[in-house]
C-alpha cells in the first residue's frame, strides 16, 4: 500500500481564527463560523454526540449502510476509486470498502495529518491491497484538492458521510456539490448521506439531548476561544439553545447570555445583553425531492437513494 502525505500547508492558523471570530462578533446577530467547533476537545465531544440515545443521525445511518451494503457496492460497480472530503478518522469509509468489488484506491482529504496517519495502519491492515493517497487540504476550499486520485483508471466515486453537507448554508451547499461534480469525470460517483426534514420534536431532541453533550460540544468553543484567543468568556454564563426552524428547515445553535456582560479577546472588547444569542452552528435538512433537485442543479443525476424505515436519514448515489 502507498500513502503519499502532502505537506500540512491548508490548517487554519490563529490569525485566520481571531479574525473570523472578531467579524463574527461585530456582526448584529453574533455569529461564530461552526467550523471552529472541532478543537481537539470539540471533536471529542462529538464523538460522544454520535453515540447519544437522542442523536440518531449517526446510528441511523450506519445502519442503512449495514442493510443495503450489497446494493450500494453494485451501484458502484467494480474497481472504483473512492475520494473522502473531510475523512476525518476514516472509520465510515471501512465497511464500504470492504464491499466494494475490488476497489482500486482510497483518498482521503483532511485538514489534520495526524489523523490521516492514525487511520493508515488501521486501514492498511484491513486492506493490504488498496492504495491509499492521502491528502492533507481544506476540502471547503473550491479547488483545495483538484486532481486528487486522477492517475487512478476507476470509476472515482466522492463520499461524504454523516450529514456534512447539512452544516452549510443551501447556496454554499450547492457550490460545493458544484465543486465536487467540477472534479469528476463522465459516469464518476457521488455516495452522500443527509438527514431528512421531519418533526421537530424528534430534531429538538437530537440537539438538546438529555446528558447535555450538545451542550458542552457548544460551550466548547468559548472555552476555545479563552484558551487560544486570549479571551475571559464565562462559559457559565452562557445557555446552550438548538431550536428547529421550519421555514429555513435547519437546526440553529445558539448561545445565550444569561446576564448583560463585557467580553475581552485579544484586546478587542464585545458587549452582551441579557439573552443576546451568538450563533454558532446551523444544521440543514432535506426532503427527497429537494436534494435530488440540488444534485441536478450540480450537474449530477441522480441514481438510488436508501432511507431507513423510520424516514429519519437518506443516503443518495448520483453519478455525472
Ligand atoms: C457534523 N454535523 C453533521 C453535526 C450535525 O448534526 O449537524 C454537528 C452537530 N452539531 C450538534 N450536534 C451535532
Amino acid at each position: 500500500m502507498n500513502m503519499a502525505v502532502s505537506p500540512v500547508s491548508d490548517k487554519a492558523d490563529q490569525g485566520e481564527f481571531l479574525r473570523d471570530v472578531i467579524a463574527g462578533l461585530r456582526q448584529p446577530q453574533k455569529t461564530l463560523p461552526c467550523k471552529y467547533l472541532y478543537d481537539e476537545a470539540g471533536s471529542r465531544i462529538f464523538e460522544k454526540i454520535c453515540e447519544l440515545e437522542d442523536y440518531y443521525l449517526t446510528r441511523t445511518e450506519a445502519q442503512i449502510f449495514s442493510d443495503n451494503l450489497e446494493e450500494i457496492a453494485a451501484s458502484i460497480g467494480p474497481g472504483a476509486v473512492v475520494i473522502e472530503p473531510g475523512a476525518g478518522n476514516c472509520e465510515k469509509v471501512e465497511p464500504l470498502l470492504e464491499a466494494l468489488e475490488r476497489p482500486q484506491a482510497y483518498i482521503p482529504i483532511d485538514i489534520s495529518p495526524e489523523i490521516l496517519l492514525a487511520a493508515r495502519g488501521r486501514i492498511q491492515a484491513r486492506l493490504p491491497q488498496l492504495e491509499v493517497e492521502a491528502h492533507v487540504a481544506d476540502f471547503s476550499q473550491p479547488g483545495a484538492w483538484r486532481g486528487a486520485g486522477c492517475k487512478y483508471t476507476g470509476r472515482r466515486v466522492i463520499f461524504f458521510p454523516g450529514s456534512t453537507i447539512g452544516n452549510f448554508d443551501p447556496g454554499q451547499a450547492q457550490q460545493l456539490l458544484e465543486d465536487f461534480a467540477s472534479q469528476l469525470g463522465q459516469g464518476d460517483g457521488l455516495l452522500i448521506g443527509t438527514d431528512l426534514v421531519k418533526d421537530a420534536v424528534v430534531l429538538e431532541r437530537a440537539y438538546n439531548d438529555s446528558e447535555h453533550i450538545t451542550a458542552e460540544f457548544n460551550k466548547n468553543l468559548l472555552v476555545r476561544i479563552n484558551n487560544e484567543l486570549e479571551g475571559n468568556f464565562d462559559p457559565q454564563m452562557f445557555a446552550h439553545r438548538a431550536f428547529y426552524h421550519p421555514l429555513r428547515q435547519r437546526v440553529e445553535m445558539h448561545l445565550v447570555s444569561l446576564k448583560a456582560q463585557r467580553v475581552r479577546i485579544s484586546g478587542e472588547e464585545f458587549g452582551f445583553s441579557e439573552g443576546e444569542t451568538i450563533h454558532t452552528e446551523n444544521s440543514h435538512k432535506y426532503s427527497l425531492q429537494g436534494f435530488a433537485s440540488m444534485l441536478d442543479s450540480a450537474g449530477f443525476k441522480s441514481r438510488c437513494n436508501w432511507v431507513d424505515g423510520k424516514e429519519l436519514y437518506a443516503l443518495h448515489y448520483a453519478e455525472i
